[in-house]
């Protein structure tokens, strides 16, 4: 492993969701995840896994992620980089094609527009690479409104009925849909999930891939990949836990 010489065990990779795993929901990591991060790559391969598209990985995580992981991995690895160098993929437009897009969108902009929320701000579906992220109560929400929301969801249960509706109206479509975050959901070719990020990795030579993530149960966005075979999945509550959870996985890296 050529690569990654420089570590102590070379063949061992740890991967990570981003939200709710090494920062609190949208917000940012602390510096005690910083150093974690630091620390544990002397001796593994590191690398982020999330929905979010760069630009906000980058918010959460810092603005040197490209050198601070060996693999970044946007949009579950529709958009990914390995030490910097950016690795080819595919585009959710290319798959599913502009004349089926036009119906999802159109249905999509229709039906929130007839859901009555106690507010709504901008940016109802965002287009990215790999798939597009829907919003009830638009994207550009504060913290505060975030939160309200997803309280509003809990209670009126808008996105799992939004899921339903998508599930009717679009069954020959090969979508999946998935509530991974606070205000959202998003939409992407079946498959196309964080797993899709091993196609990325299969070839590298890692006898062991760890995954840690907060959404490791049925119909949560890790899933997939904490169950897949070639992962050895741990859940986790949020980003303090990740940090228990990584010091007891190398205890010698940490006394
Ligand atoms: O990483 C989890 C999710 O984070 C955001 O969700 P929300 O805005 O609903 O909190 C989005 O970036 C979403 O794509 C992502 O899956």
């Amino acid at each position: 492993m050529a690569k990654w010489k420089d570590r102590k065990q070379p063949d061992t990779l740890l991967l990570f969701d981003v939200d709710g795993t090494l920062t609190p929901a949208r917000r940012s990591v602390t510096p005690e995840m910083l150093e974690l991060l630091r620390v544990v790559r002397k001796e593994v391969v590191i690398g982020f896994v999330g929905g979010s598209d760069l630009a906000k990985q980058q918010e959460q995580l810092g603005p040197t992620i490209l050198s601070d992981f060996d693999y970044a991995f946007s949009e579950n690895g529709l958009t990914a980089y390995q030490m910097g160098e950016q690795l080819e993929s595919q585009s959710f437009i290319g798959w599913l094609g502009e004349e089926k897009y036009k119906k999802l969108v159109n249905f999509l902009l229709k039906y929130i527009a007839d859901i009555d929320l106690p507010f709504k701000r901008g940016t109802f579906v965002e287009f990215r690479n790999g798939m597009i992220n829907v919003a009830p109560p638009g994207r550009n929400c504060t913290v505060e409104e975030r939160n309200k929301y997803e309280e509003y969801d809990k209670i009126h249960k808008i996105r799992p009925k939004l899921v339903e509706a998508l599930k009717e109206n679009f069954k020959d479509f090969s979508l999946t849909y998935s509530i991974g975050g606070q205000i959202s959901i998003d939409v992407f070719p079946t498959g196309w999930d964080k797993t899709y990020c091993l196609k990325h990795v299969k070839n590298d030579g890692f006898k062991t891939i760890h995954f840690f993530g907060d959404k490791a149960y049925e119909g949560g966005n890790d899933w997939e990949i904490y169950n897949h075979e070639l992962v050895i999945g741990h859940s986790v509550k949020n980003p303090d836990d990740t940090i228990r959870q990584v010091k007891e996985l190398f205890p010698h890296l940490f006394k």
